[in-house]
């Protein structure tokens, strides 16, 4: 804490004032929301280099990843492409738009450490009916790949309920067993104590528990390092897998648990 003393006349007296101020640590006064004020953040993944892989119109041009890879799905013009340019540090990777149903093919972001899958949007009302059957053929097709699958995104407006579509969404990643975060969009519009708010409205209205939902702005940076902590868990798990799918396929066995006779 720092004193900071001043004087003022009021009445022909002098007057003094004492004002205790928080002085900020070293190494940086970037803090976000789960974090101590002022305790400085270190990016819990850093990402240096963020590049656009290919787009798949069809199920048989999706790719095979190498790494692990998350999906962005959500509501049209909830902000999936400005999420994906937030983490990448970029403002025009993924293109944005503020005209729903820009982004109508799966595109493919190459992360270094994992790759991002930015999906077509939701829900847009102004779309023909075999536009709307294509799109969901085009998200049926990607999902029954969970294999391909480490984690899903799937964002929705922090500011409004979820919408019929995103309650069907989640009941369908949950009918196939998809691990996902929901991941509220646009916060700064709303008031610290506002995103508290909702972010409780929101877990109770979709039966999730408050943990399960990460509240974010692209336009301020927002909650991004939660994101990134989030990101770090899933491709550490994801990696753990890997190594020991590999070590079964090369007949390694653990020794340590063979019980002894
Ligand atoms: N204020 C605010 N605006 C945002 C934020 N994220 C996105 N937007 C705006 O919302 C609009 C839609 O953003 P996009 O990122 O293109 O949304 P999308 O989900 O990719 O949209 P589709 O590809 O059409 O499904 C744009 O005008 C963005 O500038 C945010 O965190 N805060
Ligand atoms: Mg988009």
């Amino acid at each position: 804490m720092q004193q900071k003393k001043s004087k003022k006349k009021q009445n022909g007296h002098t007057m003094y004032a004492v004002k205790y101020e928080r002085k900020p640590k070293e190494g940086g006064q970037v803090c976000d929301e789960n974090t101590a004020v002022n305790a400085p953040v270190q990016p819990a993944l850093v990402i240096k280099n963020a590049e656009f892989i290919t787009s798949a119109a069809r199920a048989d041009q999706f790719i095979t990843p190498n790494k692990p890879m998350i999906a962005v799905c959500g509501k049209s013009n909830v902000g999936k492409s400005s999420f994906i340019n937030m983490l990448a540090n970029r403002k025009k990777l993924a293109k944005t738009s503020s005209e729903p149903g820009r982004t109508r093919l799966v595109n493919y972001f190459d992360f270094g450490e994992f790759i991002l899958a930015d999906l077509p949007g939701y829900g847009f009302a102004r779309v023909s009916k075999g536009e709307k059957e294509k799109w969901a053929k085009t998200l049926n097709a990607f999902f029954a790949d969970k294999e391909k699958i480490s984690h899903v995104f799937m964002l929705a407006d922090s500011r409004h309920d979820p919408t019929e579509d995103d309650v069907q969404m989640l009941e369908f990643l949950n009918f196939h067993i998809l691990p996902f975060t929901v991941v509220l969009t646009k916060a700064d519009k709303l008031s610290k104590m506002k995103i508290k708010e909702h972010i409780r409205a929101i877990a109770a209205d979709l039966y999730l528990g408050e943990s399960n939902l990460l509240a974010t702005s692209s336009e301020t940076g927002y909650g991004k390092n939660d994101v990134l902590k989030k990101i770090k868990t899933v491709i550490d798990n994801a990696n753990l897998v890997r190594e020991n799918f590999a070590e079964a396929e090369n007949g390694d066995v653990d020794t340590d648990n063979e019980i002894e006779e």
